[in-house]
Formats: structure tokens, C-alpha cells, sequence
């Protein structure tokens, strides 16, 4: 059975094996959450030693960019042209390669950084690998306060059952000021055709479906790392 610090001491390999992948001159995206923020601890403390030069970042979350001020990583907003590397944290991920992102809240800017990536990698520890996405954490979906709950009855409709995050007895408010649906999927589950359906309906920001995103993953364990790649 791993322990809490077991975890976080894999969380910490994977970030580490994501931050040999950033070269000198990198624009990097920086996920949001406990296993990103090894990320960017070690890559702000690369920075720092001169082990890499010149990168310069773009946060996914207020909380990375208090974090990244912290470690002194540069920051600038998201340029039309993209980033040359991102990389996040994830909730699930299959064999495939596709993931739940968003039990942080942050998954609209992640997927964002995510799609204007020209590296998107994942990094968690392996408890994180799942055979069905779904099984074990419900699909985060950033709505608009307005009408939340006829966007709920809608996402029901499709199959799903969506519960408004709460935390601290308060409405969960994204950084974009939104709240989110945690949504249990019913599986088996189309999730080709659901983040379709989900992207159509009215009153959605997005969701945590990352189905076409990552490139790769490390995946850590005491048995060794793991590197998922895409399916080609
Ligand atoms: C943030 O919104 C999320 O997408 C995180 O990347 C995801 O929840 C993984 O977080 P941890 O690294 O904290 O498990």
C-alpha cells in the first residue's frame, strides 16, 4: 500500500523527467496542480542555477502564476503562435493517451495552453492510469453561471450525472469566475462522441475531456517510469 509521501515522491520523478524536455530559448505552459507544481519548482530552480536559459512561461492558473512569481520564472500571456512545450498534471489517463483534466478547476486555460502546445506532455504518478476514463473521478465541466441549471438538465440528457462543485460550503468559482459540474460518466461510455455532444451544448465553457492533446506521459512507480506515447 503507498503512502501519501510515496505519491508525491512519484508526482515529483514524472515532473522531473518532464523538465529534461525543456531546451534553452523554450516558451513552456505551466499546468496547474500538486504534480505540476514539482514542475515548476524544478524548472524555476534549473533557471535559477543557469542549467537552462531563456525560457520564459505561460501560467494556467492564478495559483501557478503566484507560483511561478515565486520560483522566479518569467511569465507572459499566451501568444498567438503558441507554446513549444506544455506541461500538466492529470486526473485519469488511458493506454490511448487521453485524460480527465480539471478536479483543479483550471481545465478550460489548461486545455487552451494544451491545444497551442507543440509538445503536450502529462506527468502523474501510475495510479493515475486507468483502463476506462471515468471509472474513478467524475468529468469536470465549466459552465456559465447563467442558466447552470438548465446546462445540468442538458448535460443529464446526455447520459451524464452532473453535482455543482462546492468547496468550503461555498459554490466553486473558477479563475474565470464560472462554476463546474462534476459530472459522473455512466460507462461504457463514447467519449469521442460525448466531448462532441458536450462541446455543442449551450452555457458550456469546456470540459476536462483532453482526448486528442498529449504527445506523451510520464508515469511514475517504484517498478521504473513509465512513458505513454501517442498511438500513431
Ligand atoms: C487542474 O485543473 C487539473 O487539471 C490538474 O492538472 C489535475 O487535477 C491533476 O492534479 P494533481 O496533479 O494535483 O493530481
Amino acid at each position: 500500500m503507498l503512502t501519501a509521501s510515496d505519491i508525491e515522491s512519484q508526482k515529483r520523478l514524472a515532473a522531473l523527467a518532464a523538465v529534461d524536455l525543456v531546451e534553452n530559448g523554450d516558451l513552456v505552459g505551466l499546468g496547474t496542480g500538486s504534480t505540476a507544481r514539482y514542475f515548476v519548482e524544478e524548472l524555476g530552480a534549473r533557471l535559477a542555477a543557469g542549467r537552462v536559459t531563456g525560457v520564459r512561461c505561460v501560467a494556467t492558473s492564478l495559483a501557478t502564476e503566484r507560483l511561478a512569481g515565486v520560483t522566479g520564472l518569467p511569465l507572459v500571456a499566451l501568444p498567438a503562435s503558441g507554446v513549444d512545450l506544455a506541461v500538466d498534471g492529470m486526473d485519469e489517463v488511458d493506454d490511448g493517451l487521453r485524460a480527465i483534466k480539471g478536479l483543479g478547476g483550471a481545465l478550460t486555460r489548461e486545455k487552451i495552453v494544451a491545444a497551442a502546445a507543440r509538445r503536450f506532455v502529462l506527468i502523474g504518478d501510475a495510479g493515475k492510469r486507468v483502463d476506462q476514463l471515468g471509472e474513478r473521478t467524475p468529468l469536470p465541466v465549466e459552465v456559465l453561471g447563467f442558466g447552470r441549471e438548465r446546462t445540468a438538465r442538458l448535460l443529464e440528457d446526455l447520459g451524464l450525472e452532473p453535482t455543482l462543485r462546492v468547496q468550503s460550503g461555498k459554490e466553486f468559482l473558477t479563475d474565470n469566475g464560472n462554476p463546474v459540474l462534476d459530472c459522473r460518466v455512466r460507462l461504457p461510455a463514447d467519449l469521442e462522441e460525448l466531448a462532441d455532444r458536450i462541446d455543442r451544448l449551450p452555457g458550456v465553457v469546456d470540459h476536462g475531456l483532453f482526448l486528442h492533446h498529449a504527445d506523451l506521459a510520464f508515469l511514475a512507480s517504484f517498478g521504473g517510469m513509465e512513458e505513454l506515447r501517442r498511438p500513431e
